[in-house]
């Protein structure tokens, strides 16, 4: 038979149609991408382990509601494929591992599962459906966020627990962010925010913020001598912040008609460098500086090495980066 490489229509859920890379298989295609080291996409069926890989007599897949049940995979593979791309085009890493093998996901897991994971040891990231099977945890950023976890594994190995663990789950969220950014979706727009479009509270708030992390109730702005001590999404928050201000600066802003309102633990303003520049600091500062130890003060150490690589010690743009840290309680 004809293995063929293809490229299919999706309709998702969350980011209207969009293509999908897919495979002609048999008398029909597969939910496989061979142009992105092959990752497949499988339906667990609302199981925890048994995997069907998601197949399809046409190239037209999912009808971009929960009722069809390709939909979740369209939403999941989409943001997958942003994700590799993203890492390719924007920072030259071919794959997770920089070795171009793809990973695979797993969508319909569970029962009203309101979560998302990496797993280290299957290479794979699975996706529940969220309350009442109607949200499925599929977005782009939630997706760029699990598929980060990889990379990071693969590279600075932060310890998952301590600031290491909070700088683990910001260095997730900044791409993520930066990621939905450069996709440029229309139905779903670059933004600071964090699973905005998974609806998680039912509110339509999202899980986090990173202008100002603390909007959430329970995530810090800035450093402080306990931040080792609290959850890994909560310790994220600083450095989420640190994003924040090193891509648009302090102060108020509208992004893609998001309002954003970012303070400063110093009280001084921060000019900020734009935000490709801000994800190519804290790739750089990710992939060749950090360790599994790094804390904040490290990560400050880290990325101003990356930032004078890539810029400059004498550039503003250095300057800035530094601000930013300042702006979250971290300093020299
Ligand atoms: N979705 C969560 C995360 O990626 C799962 C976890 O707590 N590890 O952070
Ligand atoms: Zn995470």
């Amino acid at each position: 038979e004809y293995q063929g490489v293809e490229t299919g229509i999706g309709n998702s859920q969350y980011s209207g149609q969009v293509t999908i890379g897919t495979t002609a298989a048999g008398s029909g295609f597969a939910m496989t991408d061979n142009t992105r080291g092959g990752h497949s996409t499988y339906d667990l069926n609302g199981t925890s382990g048994t995997r069907t890989l998601v197949t399809n007599p046409t190239d037209t897949w999912g009808d971009g509601t929960v009722a069809n049940r390709q939909t979740a995979a369209v939403d999941a593979a989409y943001g997958a494929q942003l994700t590799w791309d993203y890492y390719k085009n924007v920072h030259g890493r071919n794959g997770i591992k920089d070795d171009g093998v793809g990973a695979y996901t797993r969508v319909h897991y569970g029962k009203n599962y309101v979560n998302a994971f990496w797993s280290d040891s299957c290479f794979c990231m699975t996706y529940g459906d969220g309350a009442g099977n109607t949200h499925p945890l599929t977005s782009i950023d939630v997706g760029a966020h699990e598929m980060t976890h990889g990379v990071t594994s693969a590279t600075a190995n932060l310890i998952y627990s301590g600031e290491s663990g909070g700088l683990n789950e910001a260095t997730s969220d900044i791409m993520a962010s930066a990621i939905e950014f450069w996709a440029g979706n229309p139905q779903d727009k670059g933004d600071y925010l964090v699973g905005e479009k998974i609806d998680i509270y039912g509110t339509g708030a999202p899980l986090r913020y990173m202008d100002k992390p603390s909007k959430d109730g329970r995530s810090r702005d800035a450093w402080s001598a306990d931040l080792g001590s609290i959850d890994v999404h909560y310790s994220s928050g600083p450095a989420n912040h640190w994003f924040y201000l090193a891509s648009e600066g302090s102060g108020a802003k509208t992004v893609n008609g998001v309002n954003y309102d970012s303070p400063t633990s110093d009280g001084l303003s921060v000019t900020g460098i734009g935000r490709d520049a801000a994800a190519k600091i804290w790739y750089r500062a990710l992939t060749t500086y950090m360790t599994s130890s790094t804390n904040y003060a490290a990560a400050r150490v880290a990325t101003l090495k990356a930032a004078a690589d890539l810029y400059g010690q004498t550039s503003t743009t250095y300057l800035n980066a530094a601000n930013a840290w300042a702006a979250i309680n971290v300093g020299p």
